[in-house]
């Protein structure tokens, strides 16, 4: 299980090398680095205060001393500048050493300048801080053919750029055989989700089809389905080939922008496609982006997705799709549907809600690492006593995730605030 993970993770550590910045920005201990022929690479924090202003050339005699190559140079305001106002500056600079020299260069530099601290590595991943940076976040892992065999998925990468270029969602003519794929899928499901589905799945259901053309008729477009949901809870769509990463379809949440695929499964398998198509984007996921809550919820799992570990990922995921994708609720005393999963496979639907499979109460610490099945129907469902309760419970567990800084979205900007931690 799992979906080509390898691939998704050698194609996120290329792509990050490309569009690393270094810089001052987390402090640490002493920091022993990688070693590579006998030289190690230093990043070093020092500050030099205004009674120092020589300090700046002995720090740099010590280097020449020690043959330190010198790789990356940077000041800022230092921190006592801030407080009483006396021009102090802080300098951030990469080097070479010889591995043998490390602690006495080290030494030497303490003599001569203040505050000498040694930084590690970025170790956090790269992550989107505006919503324009999206653009970077489509690391395609498929791109499905559903006329193609399913175990032979090609990969490609495909950047597009309609956020950065605010260029308009892209329609698609379908053809008259797709159409009629549609109404099959459509017609049946709409005939079992009055029994089945939560409440405001139903509730999303109706306010799209009174206001947004949906129907058996035709496939909706990701034009007019984005207005309606950004008027709704300020979710918005964006086209996307196939499958994501796990990294890059999380932290596109954590700005309401949903993914959307805009293909549709053969017309062979109306009532299952293991992949992720429009049926399911339009029927499963966009009436649950209609209710407020549920938004919330979604944009919180991007939230926590940010400069995650990817063990951290791993878990967000199974955990987005244990509810997100095949969540179930209880509501006036019966379990409903409210995962998209579900709600766009007229199978899988009954199946979960028949006597059948396995009910977990949702729990994020168990769900987390609980094996998933993304080829079939899950062995097991996890139930939430509410949204708000399932909200409750992921807020606690993101908030047990370490990372060294912390983040707040500005719904103004539609950007991150990063936050330090002190
Ligand atoms: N990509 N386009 C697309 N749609 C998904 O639903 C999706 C994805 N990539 C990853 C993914 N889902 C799962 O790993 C989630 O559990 C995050
Ligand atoms: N199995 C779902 C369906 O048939 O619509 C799609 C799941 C996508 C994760
Ligand atoms: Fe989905």
């Amino acid at each position: 299980v799992g979906r080509k993970r390898s691939l998704i993770e050698d194609a996120r550590k290329e792509r990050a090398s490309g569009s690393s910045s270094p810089g001052p920005s987390r402090g640490g201990e002493n920091f022993v680095f990688e070693e590579k022929e006998g030289t190690v690479t230093l990043n070093i924090i020092f500050a030099l205060s205004h009674e120092k202003n020589a300090g700046f050339f002995k720090t740099g005699k010590v280097f020449e001393t020690f043959e330190a190559k010198l790789l990356h140079i940077e000041s800022r305001p230092g921190r006592k500048s801030k407080n009483s106002g006396c021009d102090d500056l802080e300098f951030f600079m990469r080097c070479e050493v010889h591995s043998s020299d490390t602690d006495i260069f080290i030494n030497s530099l303490k003599r001569v300048a203040d505050d000498v601290r040694t930084i590690p590595e970025e170790k956090v991943p790269w992550f989107p801080r505006k919503i324009r940076d999206l653009d970077k976040c489509n690391l395609l892992i498929t791109k499905y053919d559903p006329d193609m065999d399913q175990d032979h998925p090609v990969s490609v990468y495909v950047y597009l750029s309609n956020i950065a270029r605010g260029e308009p969602l892209p329609r698609v003519e379908y053809t008259p055989e797709e159409v009629a794929t549609w109404r099959e899928v459509y017609r049946t499901l709409r005939t079992i989700y009055p029994d089945l589905a939560c409440r405001q799945f139903l509730g999303g259901l109706q306010q799209l089809e009174r206001e947004c053309g949906y129907g058996e008729d035709s496939i909706p477009q990701l034009r007019e389905v984005s207005a309606f949901l950004k008027e709704k809870t300020g979710f918005q769509l964006r086209p996307v080939a196939g499958l994501l990463s796990a990294r890059d379809f999380l932290a596109s949440l954590a700005f309401r922008v949903f993914q959307c695929t805009q293909y549709i499964r053969h017309a062979s398998a109306p009532m299952h496609s293991p992949e992720p198509d429009c049926c399911h984007e339009l029927l499963g996921h966009i009436p649950m982006l209609a209710d407020k809550e549920f938004a919330q919820f979604s944009q919180e799992i991007g939230l926590a997705s940010l400069g995650a570990s990817d063990e951290d990922i791993e878990r967000l995921s199974t955990l987005y799709w244990f509810t997100v994708e095949f969540g179930l609720c209880k509501q006036n005393g019966t379990v409903k549907a409210y995962g998209a999963g579900l709600l766009s496979s007229y199978g899988e639907l009954i199946y979960a809600l028949s006597n059948e499979p396995e009910y977990k109460p949702f729990n994020p610490e168990e769900t987390a690492i609980q094996p998933y099945q993304d080829q079939t129907f899950q062995p097991v469902y996890f139930v939430s006593e509410s949204f708000e309760d399932a909200k409750i419970k992921m807020r606690r567990y993101s908030s047990s995730i370490q990372r060294p800084f912390s983040v707040r979205y500005d719904p103004f900007t539609c950007s991150l605030e990063v936050l330090d931690q002190p």
